[in-house]
């Protein structure tokens, strides 16, 4: 007789009840509709002391969870359902969940990979040309009427032919890669190690790539081991004529020394779709014209978003039919 009683040997054999499955925090609004709708899910109250109380009653039977990457199954939650088997997450970052432990569990996540990598890599590079050519605030000179008043707005960046580098070659920093290039930018990037059969250049860590370029794009997955991985060494090595761009996750930038770093002038500027603590931008940012703010919306279209939803259904599909997930992490 079998001993394994991990969440993988118990996937396939009891079929699973919509009152198994949990909505963690707010998803897309048409996976929302089709879990309530279709299925009749289960969904995680936001108000603590409710939540407690619904965790008592449905933790020990909650075998599948369905979160974002903004709200995921975190160390709390996930110690609070021990028959936990499966995580489908909305969005290709998953930092939001525990994934220390559910690998420990055996648990696996899905995540939405791939229908998402032009939009992001799009609103990259939107965010690259906003942030050298200071097209934010040029927006808003002429919208206050300095323009029009007989002002000259101040000369910027040239964009095309710089060296740039990409700070987690995955397929989004490829995606970014590419785009680049048709800007006639020289690439280089920093990964854990060197991609086999990539034609630019690598460098070994963050710092010795922000020395080595004019624009460092943030592209790495969050989550412990890229956190605070751009700090104030790093920053330093960006320089007053050098820029960062990130649409990867705000913890993988040391916020605080960020913000001192545009403050100061010691980098010339920054273009960010992501921070630590969304929705909160700091405030010292609000002020700054050296700094693009985005409000996470690297994947928002409306034809992504649809096909994030259809990947994130799939896999509960999937898992409901056979115990398998279409898109598992790694
Ligand atoms: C989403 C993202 O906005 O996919 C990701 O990792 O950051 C975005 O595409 C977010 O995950 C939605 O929860």
């Amino acid at each position: 007789m079998s001993t394994d009683t991990s969440a993988s040997a118990r996937r396939n054999t009891n079929p699973i009840s919509a009152r198994q499955i949990v909505r963690v925090g707010p998803v897309n609004p048409t996976v929302t509709r089709v879990l309530a709708e279709d299925y009749g899910t289960l969904v995680l109250p936001g108000d603590p002391a409710e939540r407690q109380a619904f965790l008592s009653e449905h933790g020990p039977t909650i075998r599948l969870a369905v979160c974002s990457g903004k709200i995921g199954v975190d160390t709390a939650l996930m110690g609070q359902l021990p028959n936990l088997e499966a995580i489908i997450n909305f969005g290709v970052g998953y930092d939001a969940t525990d994934v220390a432990q559910a690998a420990e569990r055996g648990i696996p996540i899905s995540n939405t990979p791939d229908v998402l990598t032009d939009c992001v890599a799009d609103t990259a590079l939107g965010l690259y040309l906003m942030t050298l050519r200071s097209l934010g605030a040029a927006e808003r000179f002429v919208r206050r009427g300095s323009w029009a008043g007989g002002e000259n707005f101040a000369l910027t960046t040239r964009a095309s032919g710089k060296k740039v580098g990409i700070l987690g070659l995955g397929r989004i920093g490829q995606a970014i890669a590419t785009r680049l290039e048709a800007f006639g930018c020289d690439i280089h990037y920093h990964n854990r190690n060197a991609k086999p059969g990539v034609s630019y250049t690598y460098h070994p860590s963050a710092a010795e790539l922000a020395a080595h370029t004019d624009v460092l794009v943030i592209a790495a997955a969050g989550g412990p081991e890229s956190a605070g991985l751009v700090d104030a060494t790093v920053l330093r090595n960006v320089g007053p004529e050098g820029f960062v761009v990130n649409i990867a996750r705000g913890s993988v930038i040391d916020e605080p020394a960020l913000v001192a770093a545009l403050a100061s002038n010691t980098i010339a500027g920054a273009g960010l779709d992501v921070f630590a603590h969304e929705p909160q931008v700091p405030a010292d940012l609000l002020e700054l014209d050296n700094v693009v703010l985005l409000p996470h919306l690297g994947s928002g279209t409306r034809e992504t978003r649809a096909d994030m939803a259809n990947v994130v259904l799939e896999n509960l599909r999937s898992y409901l039919k056979d115990g398998t997930l279409i898109t598992p992490v790694s």
